[in-house]
């Protein structure tokens, strides 16, 4: 029995799909870029979100074929949406990227690679990793020195919520980091913390899982550079997210 069996054959099968989550600056609302999220266009079972299969694909280990398919597609758009539209294209794409990704000897290569085959410059292109991929052990820090050597932008996710934030910060330079939604529903002492964290180290901060006017103003006015969540949008497919750029830019 290969728990795993079904998933390889929908990267193989091209049954995966992503959607792109804008992320707008505060205050104004405009686009800065967008957020990579996988969904698995299941031919019995509809579209399934990423709970129902990176859990999986992380326990099989087929999250670093996964992985690198989310990579070349995002860039690959990314690309392409610079081509079509221009200024009003997405800034940067963010990609997620799982600690297995990092343990790999050739993972920045193929990175590079990816890159040089679309023509997308390699600062339009983030890397979301978590505070437990950075300790990943492998060829993980080989891999995020050779990324930033490229130019690729390295952003903590899920900022807050893992067990080393601040020796992640001091041993692996980021340029942006996301606060973890759970704390914006909070008391404003942790995102305030968070915020004077990252500016003091030139580091650009995003709030995450913004869904009312509310708790935008309010992180504005803690001084968070970036935002994203419900209220600016839903991560949608890319023609969705095609006819949404007009109305954002
Ligand atoms: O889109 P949604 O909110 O359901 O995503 C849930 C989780 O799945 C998030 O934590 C997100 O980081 C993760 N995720 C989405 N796409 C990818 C991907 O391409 N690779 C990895 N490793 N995780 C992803
Ligand atoms: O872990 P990561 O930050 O990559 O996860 C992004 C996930 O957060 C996506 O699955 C996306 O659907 C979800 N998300 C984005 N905006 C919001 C929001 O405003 N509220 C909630 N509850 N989830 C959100
Ligand atoms: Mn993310
Ligand atoms: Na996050």
């Amino acid at each position: 029995d290969d728990p795993g069996g079904p998933l390889r054959t929908a990267i193989d099968a091209g049954q995966l799909v992503l959607f792109y989550q804008p992320v707008v600056s505060l205050p104004g609302g405009r686009l800065a870029g967008v957020e990579a999220l996988v969904r698995w266009q299941h031919p019995e079972r509809g579209l399934l979100g990423p709970g129902e299969f990176i859990p999986v694909a992380e326990d099989t280990g087929l999250i670093v074929p996964l992985g690198d398919w989310v990579l070349r597609e995002a860039v690959r758009q990314a690309a392409a949406w610079i081509t079509e539209h221009g200024d009003a294209a997405p800034g940067t794409v963010a990609v997620n990227v799982s600690a297995a990704q990092l343990r790999e000897a050739g993972f920045a290569a193929g990175v590079a690679a990816a890159l040089r085959d679309t023509g997308l410059p390699a600062g339009r292109l983030c890397a979301e990793i978590t505070e437990s991929t950075v300790i990943g052990g492998g060829f993980t820090a080989e891999n995020l020195d050779d990324l930033r050597t490229l130019g690729v932008r390295l952003s903590l996710d899920d900022f807050g919520t893992g067990t080393a934030t601040l020796s992640t910060l001091a041993t692996c330079p980021v340029d942006q980091i996301k606060l973890d939604r759970s704390f914006v529903t909070g008391p404003d002492a942790i995102p305030e913390a968070v915020i004077q964290l990252a500016h003091a180290l030139d580091i650009e901060a995003v709030a995450e899982g913004i869904e009312t006017r509310e708790q935008a103003d309010r992180l504005a006015a803690l001084g968070y550079d970036l935002a994203q969540g419900f209220l600016f949008a839903r991560p949608m497919p890319p023609a969705e997210l095609v006819a949404w750029l007009p109305t954002r830019t």
